[in-house]
């Protein structure tokens, strides 16, 4: 028999070999085609962030609606025109902004504001469990679970910024963050003899030489690996405790995590003085999903190359390229600003937002630059936010994103001004002048 070996969900043909060559061949475009890629990119990142608000009792049943008409929309012959394509792209970026509102709010009303808290990496004396992903709620679950059973819990990636919640800081054997972005783990959890909890998107197949103590809840599910429905970690923690201890090994890096929307804003007048006195001279926002692809290195390059007298706001888990840096202060100010994980963009937006206000200018004005990661996954989805609130200028990287052509990318560059980065030390001079 014939073997399937690709199915073109864009043209209903199936294909022989290793790529699809029938792109166009159906009726549509390959630009139709990619942007409904873009607008399956889009809503499965927003989705991600409705998933884990649903956790926590929160939906919203406009947004779930657009979301079922952005996915309908991408079905085979359903829809061709480019135009209204980028359109519902736009429409995905604002419901967007309404589903990391959605989640930011169900995190507050669960576990407090985030507050700025240090967080101590490397590890304490004793048995451990590394969470990875984006879940608080099974974050939680598991911290009252181990509370008392001398089980400490690390974070890894993008739940670095848990520790900022008072609802979950609280718990004191939450002891530290065990590595970087997301694509370490293989390293990681083979360096580190304890079990682990995958929550959410962004965990990789595991090596033999951890199958056995690696396990997934929530919607991820890895081949060979123990499955956790529901929130009871009753055999995460067993395996836990059949499981070596680790030594006392304090790293040196302190990372500092949990700024909030209040906390930025209870620093407002002052930020005005320092931007009116001349001592702050630019805030960039630099952030988004680290890629093991393309330059990533160019954002810790960037970051070290900024003068003394600018502020870096960062959310997601691009932040681990530089967040171990010690950047000081300016007159109590720190330079490095860790807003969160990648659906606390809610938090930058509004911070955003009250710049326009304090200093009465549109937000293309503001001394303010943007300069993105991997936009494939949920990044995408921030993008496509940010460009739904008209924000022009923003530098993408470290690869061009696969669902953008050559006739893309002028739309974008034509309506937007997108910039690719290039050499930091030349983007930093055209950003700043
Ligand atoms: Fe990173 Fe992963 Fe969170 Fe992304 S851990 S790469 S798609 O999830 O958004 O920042």
């Amino acid at each position: 028999m014939e073997r399937l070996d690709m199915f073109c969900y864009q043209c209903s043909q199936t294909v022989k070999g290793t790529g699809c060559t029938v792109r166009g061949v159906c009726g549509k475009e390959p630009t139709v085609a990619r942007l409904q890629d873009n607008l399956l990119l889009t809503t499965k990142g927003m989705s991600a962030y409705l998933y884990h608000a649903r956790e926590l009792g929160y939906t919203d049943n406009k947004i779930n609606s657009f979301v079922e008409r952005a996915f309908y929309s991408t079905f085979t012959q359903v829809n061709y025109d480019a135009e209204n394509l980028v359109r519902l792209a736009l429409e995905a970026g604002e419901n967007n902004i309404k589903a990391m509102r959605l989640l930011k709010s169900a995190h507050i009303k669960a576990y407090g504001e985030s507050e700025p808290t240090k967080v101590q990496t490397g590890t304490v004396k004793g048995r451990g469990i590394i969470v990875t992903g984006h879940g608080l709620k099974a974050l939680e679950e598991l911290l009252k679970q181990t509370e008392g059973t001398e089980i400490n819990v690390y974070t890894h990636s993008e739940i670095l910024p848990a520790h900022g919640y008072p609802g979950l800081k609280k718990y004191k054997h939450l002891v530290g963050n065990l590595g970087k972005a997301w694509f370490d783990q293989r390293k990681l959890f083979t360096e580190y003899p304890v079990a682990i909890l995958a929550t959410s998107n962004c965990a990789l197949i595991p090596k033999e030489e951890y199958k056995d103590r690696i396990f997934t809840t929530g919607p991820v599910r890895l081949p060979g690996v123990k499955h956790i429905d529901g929130y009871d970690f009753r055999a995460i923690i067993e395996k836990s405790k059949s499981l070596p201890e680790l030594e006392e090994k304090t790293e040196d890096v302190v990372l500092t995590t949990g700024f909030s929307k209040s906390v930025i804003l209870s620093l407002a007048d002052k930020l005005k003085k320092l931007v009116e006195g001349g001592k702050i001279r630019h805030f960039f926002l630099v952030g988004g999903c680290d890629s093991p692809v393309g330059r990533g290195e160019y954002y810790r390059e960037f970051v070290m190359l900024l003068p003394s007298d600018t502020v870096v706001l960062t959310l997601a888990c691009g932040k681990f390229r530089f967040n171990d840096l010690a950047l000081g202060e300016i007159e109590g100010i720190p330079r490095l600003i860790d807003l969160g994980q990648c659906n606390d963009s809610i938090v930058a937006i509004e911070v955003v937002s009250a710049l326009t206000e304090l200093f009465e200018v549109g937000v293309n004005e503001l001394p303010l630059s943007l300069v993105l990661s991997w936009t494939e996954q949920k990044a995408v989805a921030v993008l496509w936010s940010l460009l739904s609130l008209g924000i022009k200028g923003i530098y993408l990287g470290p690869i061009i994103p696969a669902w953008v052509n050559d006739d893309i990318l002028k739309v974008l560059k034509a309506n937007y001004d997108i910039r690719l980065i290039g050499e930091p030390k030349e983007d930093i001079k055209a950003m700043l002048a």
